[in-house]
């Protein structure tokens, strides 16, 4: 079953509002501080079709965290959702995933969101269900918890399209603002009270629209807008963001909401449905979005606004002006730039950038549009973005991010048992967790041998120079009686 979500809300809202979009067309632009990295790919987690929501998302646990959940440090790793389950990404570079916890409802995911300690997680697992909180350290490998019955998890009874931590107690929430007044609204929950849903502090009342996404910068500045407006389309037919201080959103949290058409500061119009929204380390704004329902004609890309122009306009400054590529830039990693969504998130410890591509249809047969319906495990593909300082731990020219061994210099990045340990990293041949006798006993029947042999182990022959001898040996002793995750 397909759940509500914002965007379909904003088509509803529509077409209550007899109104049908007006395109404006993407802007050509050199995303000048990310290399482009074509075989920087990922792909989701394998949810069974009966389970698949209208898309699945993903993000990552803090960068600050230093949560170990079953030897598996979460900092900076991914994480994905979809049916019935959280994921967690075996290892940097891996689209191999691993359950961490379920819930007995069928999640078209509104948010999983980390708080920036890294202590909380705050799961919205759809419109109108269950918000849940609880510690991050819940959360496991060996035993995934099941959310919905775990102690010490909290369900709140709460409405939500997105969300975002402020810090680590109040949490942001967007939501339709009321039957009366078809738009949407923010407002924060309070985490450190037992139950928050008595307490929910309106920030910003009526939206005159959709939901787009909503986020904060690293000075706690706060970014949220208009997905898909019905006061003026010929001017906007989706995508208005605007900016607040962080001393103005302080102000609401003690009680003075703001209004969004008088204050705030308008960033910029037009860029899609301006969901999802998120900065990167340097406080650049990124955004998505596509007109995945409609009639806009707009397609799936990702924008970088850059700081510069986020501090000017909360200064007062002009809006982006989307055709000066010093100012904006677009990143579309489908060659046939026909997605009909695209998200985006990024790795605060790992500089990287994560956007969606639907490679449903490709070069040359290019389809008019890849309806994504889903981020469908089989077409769609995280591409990785990173800029030239993103950290290389190891210094084989492979961005820790994508490296699937990121302490072990392996620039070919071969991973002959496909367990999403690379071979120069991996002496754990039956994949049991533990390197010892057993992998040894693997590893002694195929020693001596050279790629020409029938005994040749590509595992074995961990540099990769096409034969099993004395150097891999070494190297079986280095990793002798460890345990996974193997980098
Ligand atoms: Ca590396
Ligand atoms: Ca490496
Ligand atoms: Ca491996
Ligand atoms: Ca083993």
């Amino acid at each position: 079953m397909r759940h509500e979500n914002r965007w379909g809300y904003a088509a509803a809202l529509l077409a209550a509002a007899g109104v049908t979009g007006a395109g404006t067309s993407a802007h050509a632009a050199d995303f000048s501080n990310y290399a482009t990295k074509g075989t920087y790919k990922l792909t989701f987690p394998p949810t069974p079709a009966s389970e698949e929501g209208y898309f699945t998302l993903f993000g990552t646990f803090s960068s600050t965290t230093d949560v170990v959940i079953d030897n598996f440090a979460l900092k900076g790793r991914l994480f994905a959702v979809d049916g019935h389950n959280v994921w967690i990404q075996k290892n940097y570079g891996s689209s191999v995933w691993m359950p961490i916890a379920t819930v007995d409802v069928h999640m078209d995911p509104a948010f999983l969101k980390i708080s920036p300690d890294g202590t909380t997680f705050a799961l919205g697992t759809g419109f109108s269900q269950p918000l849940y909180l609880g510690a991050t350290t819940l959360l496991s490998i060996t035993s995934p918890p099941d959310l919905t019955t775990a102690t010490g998890v909290r369900s709140v009874t709460a409405s939500f399209y997105d969300a975002d931590w402020r810090d680590n107690r109040y949490l942001f929430l967007d939501d339709i603002s009321n039957t009366a007044d078809p738009g949407s609204r923010i407002y924060a929950v309070d985490t450190s009270l037992a139950d928050p849903s008595t307490d929910f502090i309106t920030i910003i009342p009526l939206i005159p629209g959709a939901s787009s996404g909503l986020a904060f910068d690293h000075n706690g500045n706060f970014v949220t807008g208009n997905g898909y407006t019905y006061v003026d389309p010929a001017v906007s037919a989706t995508g208005e963001i605007k900016t607040w201080s962080a001393a103005s959103i302080a102000s609401a949290l003690t009680g003075t909401p703001l209004a969004y058409e008088t204050s705030g500061h308008l960033l910029a119009s037009a860029i899609l449905s301006a969901a999802p929204l998120g900065f990167d380390v340097d406080d650049n704004l990124y955004v998505g979005g596509g007109d995945a329902f409609g009639s806009s004609g707009h397609l799936g890309y990702a924008a970088l606004v850059q700081s510069s122009v986020v501090t000017s306009v909360l200064a007062g400054g002009a809006p982006v002006d989307p055709s000066d590529p010093a100012q904006y830039v677009e990143v579309q990693p489908d060659p046939c730039h026909n997605d009909d969504s695209t998200y985006v998130h990024y790795v605060d410890s790992l500089k990287m950038l994560v956007v969606t591509a639907d490679l449903a249809s490709l070069p040359p047969n290019c389809a008019p549009i890849d309806t994504t319906g889903s981020n469908a495990p089989s077409t769609t593909n995280m591409q990785l973005y990173f800029p030239p300082d993103a950290p290389d731990t190891d210094g084989d020219g492979v961005p820790d991010g994508a490296d699937n061994a990121y302490v072990t210099p392996n620039p070919d990045q071969t991973d002959a048992d496909g367990d999403g340990y690379g071979d120069a990293a991996d002496a754990d041949f039956n994949n049991d967790g533990v390197v010892d006798e057993l992998d040894f006993s693997d590893f002694v029947t195929a020693f001596e041998a050279a790629t020409t042999d029938a005994n040749y182990d590509p595992r074995g022959d961990f540099n990769a120079d096409g034969k099993v001898d004395f150097t891999d040996f070494a190297t079986f002793t280095q990793r002798w009686a460890s345990q996974g995750p193997f980098y």
